[in-house]
């Protein structure tokens, strides 16, 4: 057994009794209470999702098992000579809540690359597809094709203790995982670049075979790795991790939950938004001709976009309301790697006039940029110009949080979802309004 699973059953062995005191002697306290707004409103706001692996603070943004983004960037090992940590450490971090030693990632890496390698009939699947179809739609489909690999499927068909749910859970996840890069990186070489596959580097690391298979020179593979580590988790009841815990809870296994996930991750006012940015700074560009942005012109785009009914991509968030300390950390990347990109200088610019316009508006309850409003020009520059791909990467990141949380969810036995339906009527009962 791997050192990290190890310490993940003795860490499960030491967190049951926790949950199972505050259930049985403290189940009546209470978190919160729930307002007809947050009813309507998709729950914003309502305390009642438990999660251990990160905490989203409204103004100081993620915490990863209790690091700020700067102090997980600063505390995980990393690969030699690279400026960014190994996501491996970033799984290793968030699954036990430690930053591991070197001999402890090299210990997880040998066992994750045992487990590389997607079967050959997930290229089949994706190569059956219209070469049109999005590639979040090929990414979606490629997981829910490995289901028949379901470790935990297979042993709970043949009768499975529920304490031992996370066991097989642990399996697929990591089964899972280690996949994810090659397949993404097959869609984008199948879709954009004439299906010229490149072959995985089993020496190499996630973020670094991740950089060879997409064809990109250095520092490409930092790039991946703060990709990867930056998305990984945004506590639970956002829609994609909420999604992945959502159907897990039925004890549907990891391939049917991530595949479901990526549905969720693949809308607009989500992960789709970082290509929505691109496609939408496309448009200004194309009307500002070559011309320099200037600051009168970009404030009349972002109205008429505002006029026009549509959202400013990239901007506002549900919980958070200061600016994403994962935009910060693509931004500083942007000033060392690429401050003299026109495009950088498009989205640089946005950050100085975009969140007094949504103030002025007064509709948007956070004016400042989420992660989506940097992650593309980092992408663009390095030569991925396909903006629909960008929220697939968006997904292999985001698979690392929601397995972990799925994982400690069937540690803790955490159950089935189900939460209560009001009628519109006995809304407005409570409400005390009188028909
Ligand atoms: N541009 C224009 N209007 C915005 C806005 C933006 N960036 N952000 C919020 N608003 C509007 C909302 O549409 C809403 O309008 P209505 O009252 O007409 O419905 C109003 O302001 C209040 O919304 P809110 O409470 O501030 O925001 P929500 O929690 O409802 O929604 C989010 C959050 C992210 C969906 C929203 O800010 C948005 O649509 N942003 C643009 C899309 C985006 O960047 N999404 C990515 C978020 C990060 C991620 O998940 O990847």
């Amino acid at each position: 057994m791997s050192i990290l699973k190890q310490k993940l059953e003795q860490k499960i062995a030491d967190w049951r009794p926790r949950t199972e005191r505050l259930v049985k002697e403290y189940g009546d306290v209470k978190v919160g209470e729930v307002t007809v707004a947050q009813a309507i409103g998709g729950m914003r706001g309502v305390k009642s999702l438990v999660t251990d692996i990160s905490y989203l603070d409204p103004m100081e943004g993620i915490r990863f098992r209790g690091y700020t983004i700067p102090e997980t960037l600063a505390a995980l090992p990393k690969p030699q000579g690279a400026e960014m940590p190994y996501v491996e450490g970033h799984i290793y971090l968030l699954l036990t809540g430690e930053i591991p030693s070197e001999e402890q990632i090299a210990d997880f890496t040998a066992d994750f690359n045992k487990r590389k390698g997607a079967p050959q009939y997930v290229f089949d699947v994706i190569n059956a597809m219209p070469k049109d179809t999005h590639p979040m739609t090929m990414f979606s489909a490629a997981v829910l094709a490995m289901q028949r690999e379901s470790i935990f499927a297979q042993k709970y068909h043949d009768g499975l203790h529920k304490n031992e749910y996370w066991e097989p859970t642990y399996e697929d996840s990591m089964n899972l995982l280690a996949k994810l890069a090659q397949i993404a990186a097959y869609i984008y070489r199948y879709k954009y670049k004439d299906g010229d596959i490149i072959k995985p580097d089993l020496s190499l690391d996630m973020g670094g075979n991740f950089a060879h298979m997409m064809g990109i020179d250095k520092p490409y593979d930092d790039v991946s790795r703060l990709y990867f580590i930056l998305h990984s988790d945004h506590e639970s009841g956002n829609v994609s991790a909420h999604t992945g815990h959502l159907v897990a809870s039925a004890l549907s296994d990891v391939y049917y939950s991530i595949s479901a996930m990526t549905n969720g991750l693949a809308g607009p006012l989500h992960g789709l938004a970082n290509q929505e940015v691109l496609r939408w700074l496309q448009g200004v560009m194309d009307k500002m001709g070559n011309q320099e942005p200037t600051e009168e012109l970009m404030k009349q785009f972002v109205w008429d976009t505002l006029k026009s009914g549509q959202v400013i991509p990239g901007y506002g968030h549900a919980v958070l309301r200061k600016t994403d300390p994962r935009y910060t950390a693509q931004r500083e990347f942007c000033l060392k790697h690429l401050p003299d990109d026109p495009i950088f200088k498009y989205v640089d610019l946005l950050y100085k006039v975009v969140p007094d316009i949504l103030v002025e508006q007064g509709k948007a309850k956070n004016p400042w940029p989420n992660v989506d409003a940097q992650s593309g020009v980092i992408q663009w520059y390095y030569g991925v110009r396909e903006y629909d791909f960008y929220t697939v990467m968006f997904s292999v990141g985001r698979a690392i949080g929601v397995t972990a949380n799925i994982i400690w969810a069937r540690a803790l036995g955490y159950p089935i979802e189900r939460p209560k339906s009001v009628t519109t009527e006995m809304l407005e009962a409570v409400a005390g309004i009188k028909k």
